[in-house]
């Protein structure tokens, strides 16, 4: 009997600011994903790679469970769901693919007076992203506290639920827009890579394979 070709899984974002991208850097690399309409599986004919289509939250469990061995995700995300965590021990980020850039930001209504950390003492900051606020709040020694909310951050401010946001800034356009002001940046962000750390040897030689390619379209495009 035939023994079962190995394949390289790869979870990607299904729809949002890190699919398109992410879809066309393997398309760079010559993989080309033939897709169901529906499907959230594609399998690239030139090499065995199969690609399942997520949400950029589950990239990490899918990875570090082993239902995919790769991964594309924003740091931001990936720090948060492994902070603290077992899940974080299996992962490594095995390339920054400089794309999808953004800064994890505390901001507040622009009436605030702002002059440094002590400021937000007691504050209610609401946030998708508890645990990477939390470790700053920690570390720099500020009694302040993480509500979490799963999107509309911005809002939180001006109906009440919070003092302030820690959120995603990109332009700063949204921020401002809700008469927000960006008083500290926490943390820079990009999309990576992230692999398991234990990958059979056949595995990690199609993982090398696509490292290079990567390389390869990063130098010509410089
Ligand atoms: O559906 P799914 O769960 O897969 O996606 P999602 O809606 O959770 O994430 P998505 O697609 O919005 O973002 C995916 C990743 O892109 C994020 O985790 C970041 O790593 C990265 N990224 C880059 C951004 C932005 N730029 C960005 N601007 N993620 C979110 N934003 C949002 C931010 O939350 C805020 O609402 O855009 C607004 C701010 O943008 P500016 O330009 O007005 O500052
Ligand atoms: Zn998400």
């Amino acid at each position: 009997m035939k023994n079962k070709e190995t394949r390289l899984n790869i979870a990607l974002q299904k729809s949002g600011r890190l699919s398109e991208k992410s879809f066309e850097l393997l398309s760079k690399c010559g993989l080309e994903l033939a897709q169901g309409k529906r499907s959230l599986i594609c399998r690239s004919q030139e090499l065995p790679v199969d690609v399942l289509l997520l949400r950029d939250d589950d990239v990490p469990t899918f990875v570090s469970e082993g239902v995919c061995d790769i991964g594309i995700v924003g740091q931001n995300v990936l720090l948060e769901e492994t902070l603290g965590t077992k899940e974080g021990e299996n992962l490594e980020t095995v390339m920054e693919l400089g794309f999808s850039g953004c800064r994890l930001s505390i901001a507040l209504p622009k009436e605030k007076e702002y002059n440094s950390l002590e400021d937000i003492k007691g504050c209610k900051l609401a946030t998708t992203y508890p645990k990477i606020l939390q470790n700053f709040l920690d570390k720099n020694k500020i009694n302040a506290m993480a509500v979490k909310m799963e999107g509309s951050v911005e809002i939180a401010p001006s109906l009440g639920l919070a003092d302030g946001i820690c959120d995603i800034v990109s332009s700063g356009a949204t921020l401002e827009a809700h008469g927000l002001v960006e008083v500290e940046k926490i943390f820079q962000s990009q999309a990576v890579l992230v692999g398991r750390k234990n990958m059979s040897v056949e595995k990690r030689a199609i993982l090398v394979t696509i490292l290079e390619r990567i390389k390869g379209v990063r130098a010509a495009a410089k």
